[in-house]
């Protein structure tokens, strides 16, 4: 991998490197500020979800996937879906952070002539792979590529993200279903577990029984891929040990297997800032000045620097 950001310190045993040395955790913070602060100044947007995958994200980008950004559109790349479109300013965080264009580029977030909409567009940003946003379909898309890979004598892999209250859409499961009947173990699937959605299931008959999990929060995910056929590993999403163990896992179940691997990830939604962490509230939302300055304090970005590798 060709990487040289300026985000990068020597790495210690108290932080998890990528490839040449890459600090991926000092690169997360500078992605949750950037994920807070962009949609501040664009003044709407989404901040629980993009900070929950964040983690995932940057060791996808940064450790894991065969990119290169400066060939955005070389055949033989691996593939990345990101079927919770809504998240779409945490991806390009990591892509303007990885070199795929200028971060002060974020500015334009959600303005009407950006390359940078608010659910990703694959026409206009370098670096998506498929335009997606309505809910339930980038599995769909997914199962369609590494098909056409395996079709076309490809070896790439195929990467997706998932929400978990996104699980609810009828169409995630006819390309569960189908993924596995195509024996596509190059395909993995991650499932960002964060336990909450936009509002959670409020009303019964009119009663707001105050139940803000998501609908799927209590349903055994790992039996149920494991019926379709999947490959199952649970991590905790937060934890980059964890998350490289499992991209390991799921290469050589790419390699050694037939099935397609999903990755339960257990997140906490809204993680990195104390007033978005674990709350459905700030699903969206716009930090106020103070806000912040919190957020700047304890993602410690007081005088670093966060330059693109571009
Ligand atoms: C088909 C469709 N229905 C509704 C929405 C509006 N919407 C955007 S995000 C969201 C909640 C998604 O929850 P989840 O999948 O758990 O995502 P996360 O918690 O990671 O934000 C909803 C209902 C949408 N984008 N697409
Ligand atoms: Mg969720």
């Amino acid at each position: 991998m060709d990487i040289d950001v300026s985000l990068s310190d020597p790495p210690s045993d108290a932080r998890a490197s990528g490839a040449a040395g890459v600090d991926l955790h000092r690169i997360a913070r500078h992605v949750r500020w950037h994920i807070l602060n962009t949609v501040a100044q664009s003044k709407a947007g989404h901040i629980g979800g993009p900070l929950s995958m964040a983690d995932l994200v940057v060791a996808l980008y940064f450790r894991e996937l065969n990119i290169d950004p400066h060939r955005p559109d070389a055949p033989g790349r691996d593939r990345f879906v990101l079927s919770k479109g809504h998240s779409a300013i945490g991806l390009y965080s990591v892509l303007a952070l990885r070199g795929y264009f200028p971060v002060a580029e974020l500015a334009t977030f959600d303005h009407g002539d950006s390359r940078l909409q608010g659910h990703p567009d694959m026409r206009l940003t370098p670096g998506i792979d498929v335009s997606t946003g309505s809910l339930g379909q980038g599995l769909s898309a997914a199962v369609g590529i590494a098909l056409g890979a395996r079709m076309a004598g490809q070896a790439f892999r195929t990467w997706v993200m998932l929400g978990d209250g996104e699980l609810q859409e009828g169409m995630v499961w006819e390309a569960v279903n189908s993924a596995s009947r195509f024996e596509l173990s190059s395909l993995t699937a991650i499932v960002d577990v964060n336990g909450l959605q936009q509002f959670g299931w409020p009303a019964v008959d009119g009663r707001d029984r105050f139940d803000r999990s998501e609908p799927w929060a209590h349903v055994d995910l790992a039996a149920i891929f494991r019926g379709y056929g999947w490959n199952v590993i649970e991590i905790d999403g937060h934890d980059f040990a964890a998350i490289f163990a499992a991209f390991d896992e799921a290469g050589e179940n790419a390699r050694a297997t037939t099935r397609p691997t999903v990755i339960l990830a257990g997140t906490i939604k809204g993680q990195g800032i104390s007033f978005t962490r674990g709350t459905y509230t700030w699903h969206n939302g716009v930090a106020s000045e103070e806000q912040l300055a919190t957020a700047r304090a304890e993602l410690m970005i007081e005088g670093e620097t966060d330059e693109s590798a571009a």
